[in-house]
């Protein structure tokens, strides 16, 4: 293993909380309910088909023009959430654990759908601990399309099959398969089974926790 490649939202910092927030209000003024429960199927899902999915959930039919436009509107709330972040979002144990991989000299890099993934680097202070980062600027398909960390591994000038992937959504865990990677999942079994190892958060994880 020569390097790692993480998923952002949900693996490094909270900000389904900041998509829920921006998904709802959108919800509100369209007059349908939209719960947290729901907002679980738009985790790792690009910003189009959540989209799709929050107007089949409230049973609402949009022209393409229309869709365009509501979803600018729901990046540009969330961004004005997201760029009130501080590093104190980092989600528990990620930071030790970035420090332990870089005293190791272990490349790292991000792999994630989102295409604000920069604002939330810098917000959080967590740019200086990424050799790379491949995000949804970057990619036309969406996981489980391979195609985010086959870029991030690239970037990095490593072999696919030399990287691990950390990932909190079932379509990651696929896509890092799909890439010829390994996976750790971030949550729960039950719905990260198919990952090599699955661990709650990175409370006390360590390298030499990763044994596949
Ligand atoms: P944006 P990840 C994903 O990030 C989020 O989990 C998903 O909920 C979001 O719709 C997607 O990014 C696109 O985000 O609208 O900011 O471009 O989990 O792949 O880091
Ligand atoms: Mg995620």
């Amino acid at each position: 293993m020569k390097a790692l490649i993480f998923d952002l939202d949900g693996v490094l910092v909270d900000s389904a909380k900041y998509h829920y927030l921006a998904w709802k209000a959108l919800a509100d003024k369209l007059g349908f309910e939209f719960t947290e429960k729901d907002n679980e199927r738009l985790k790792g899902v690009s910003r189009m088909k959540s989209l799709e999915i929050l107007l089949e959930i409230g049973g609402v039919i949009m022209s393409d023009d229309a869709k365009e436009a509501a979803a600018t509107e729901k990046n540009d709330l969330y961004r004005s959430y997201i760029a009130k972040m501080t590093p104190d979002e980092i989600l528990p144990g990620v930071e030790d654990f970035l420090k332990e991989v870089k005293a190791a000299g272990i490349k790292t890099a991000i792999g994630s759908a989102s295409k604000n993934t920069p604002l939330i680097l810098e917000r959080t202070g967590l740019a200086k601990y990424f050799d790379a980062v491949a995000d949804g600027t970057m990619v036309s398909k969406a996981k489980p399309d391979p195609e985010v960390f086959l870029k991030g591994a690239e970037l990095l000038g490593v072999e696919p099959s030399e990287c691990i992937v950390f990932e909190d959504a079932e379509a990651g865990v696929e896509a890092a398969h799909n890439a010829g990677m390994k996976a750790v999942g971030i949550g729960s079994p039950t719905t990260l089974g198919k990952a090599e190892m699955v661990i709650p958060n990175f409370v006390g994880f360590r390298l030499d926790k990763l044994k596949f």
